[in-house]
């Protein structure tokens, strides 16, 4: 699939040592790179020439496409007029705007933004707000964090300390202290091959009254879940669960985060999860499709009863002895502007949820393929995974993401799941072509 255009931008490859890649085999990579020079819409075009349909969104990432014209030229106005101003003390418009419009968006109460530049920091930035909080309300004994297993929270100490995958926390000592962590919520024995939310494994979210009895509620800050995992495998929440964890919650005055770096913006045919699933956190991490993965950028969606705990004390004193020199960097903010514009005029989420039954149909058309033991979906998020090799788990599913790639189509591995999150301007027909190609990788590769 060599696109003539693409041909005649065809670049020479770097040097590529020096440049040391994160969660990459290096030494593979360099003695084979797979080079992305161009983007656009649907596609990415690599160095050499070939255009590839982008099914994962960069790294789910760019909801709107990829280089959206509109988004484009916020940036490039944005940075022909202010580079940079100082974070702290000294604000700018674009980051109050994009403040105002993320609160037309969000769940009802949640009507605060603090800006940070991944979704890493927005996990550390929430942690510290939960603390902090129960400190200022005067219940400073509540310092425990609870994650779950297989949650992915990127990687700062605080997200690998409530995350729960093993090889991201085994090399890097003890990291946060008071740290315990729920099981995951999958299980193929009771929900292979669901259409949507499993309905099998509510009472696991009763496990948290367990971990609430052993510490004892009054030292527990807050409970984090992603509420669809994605890096971990694409793992559901069965029916009735996220609302079942935010009771118990409620009942022993923990905080609840939800963090939806990736089911933010549109991902699960709404804004947010919290949203569709209709279970409102005290806070939301958010990051990736906030600028349509056009300019790093994450935030803490906070509810207003936490913001108001914080503006006490003196006035004129700092409330909150946190942020980052680029915290709402001008860029970043007109990107997150023009990107939710493009969403709001695009009607992109409706149209992801629109395309959910067509995507739903294609993926689960792969049952039977050579060593598929499930797939499953919900919204523009899908999962197909597969049977691991003999002693080599997570070979299978690279052979069948190199097979893909070789031919045409970008697809996401973790473990041996292979993971499918398009951008929400994908159509009917990318859909088939993206399942077509991965039923002749798992055939050719079987
Ligand atoms: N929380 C969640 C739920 C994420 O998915 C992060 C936090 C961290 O975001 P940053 O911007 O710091 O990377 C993520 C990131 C994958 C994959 O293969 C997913 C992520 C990162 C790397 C790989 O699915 N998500």
């Amino acid at each position: 699939m060599v696109d003539n255009t693409a041909r005649q931008l065809a670049e020479e490859l770097p040097d590529l040592q020096a440049y040391w890649m994160p969660f990459t085999g290096n030494r593979m990579f360099k003695s084979s790179p797979r080079m992305i020079s161009r983007a656009k819409g649907m596609h990415c075009f690599t160095h050499d020439g070939r255009k590839l349909l982008d099914a994962v969104a960069g790294l789910w990432c760019c909801n709107a496409g990829h280089c959206h014209p509109k988004i484009v030229e916020a940036i490039q106005k944005q940075a022909e007029t202010l580079d940079y101003s100082m974070a702290f003390q000294l604000g700018h418009p674009r980051v109050f705007e994009l403040a105002n419009k993320l609160k037309e968006i969000t769940p009802d109460g949640i009507d605060y933004a603090f800006f940070v530049n991944s979704g890493s920091e927005a996990v550390d930035t929430a942690l510290k707000m939960a603390l902090a909080c129960h400190r200022l309300r005067g219940e400073g004994a509540r310092t425990r964090l609870i994650g779950r297993a297989r949650g992915y929270h990127g990687v700062g100490f605080g997200g690998i300390s409530v995350g729960g995958i093993s090889p991201n926390r085994k090399m890097f000592g003890a990291q946060l202290p008071g740290v315990d962590h729920l099981p995951h919520t999958h299980n193929l024995e009771h929900n292979a091959w669901s259409r949507g939310l499993p309905a099998w494994g509510a009472h696991l979210a009763d496990e948290l009254e367990s971990i609430v009895a052993l510490h004892d509620a009054s030292t527990i800050a807050a409970v984090i879940v992603e509420p669809i995992a994605g890096s971990a495998g694409v793992l559901l929440p069965p029916q009735d669960y996220l609302s079942r964890i935010r009771k118990i919650c409620d009942r022993h005055g923990i905080l609840l985060i939800f963090d939806e770096v990736i089911t933010g913006f549109g991902r699960v045919g709404d804004a947010f999860a919290s949203g569709r699933f209709g279970v409102t956190p005290d806070l939301i991490t958010v990051a990736k499709g906030l600028t349509s993965g056009a300019v790093p950028m994450g935030a803490v969606l906070a509810a207003g009863d936490i913001y108001d705990t914080f503006m006490t004390g003196p006035e004129g004193a700092i409330e909150f002895f946190h942020g980052y020199t680029y915290s709402g960097h001008p860029l970043a903010a007109a990107a997150g502007c023009a990107t939710l514009d493009v969403y709001r005029d695009e009607g992109l989420f409706d149209r992801a949820r629109g395309l959910e039954k067509t995507f739903e149909d294609a993926l689960h058309s792969l049952k039977g393929e050579p060593h598929v033991i499930d797939v499953r979906n919900f919204g523009l998020i899908g999962a197909v995974e597969l049977a691991p090799l003999k002693d080599q788990p997570t070979a299978r599913a690279i052979g069948v993401f190199r097979h893909c790639f070789d031919n045409g189509v970008i697809i996401r591995t973790t473990g041996d799941t292979l993971a499918f999150s398009p951008p929400l301007i994908i159509n009917q027909a990318e859909i088939e072509e993206i399942v077509e190609r991965v039923r002749d990788a798992l055939r050719a590769t079987a």
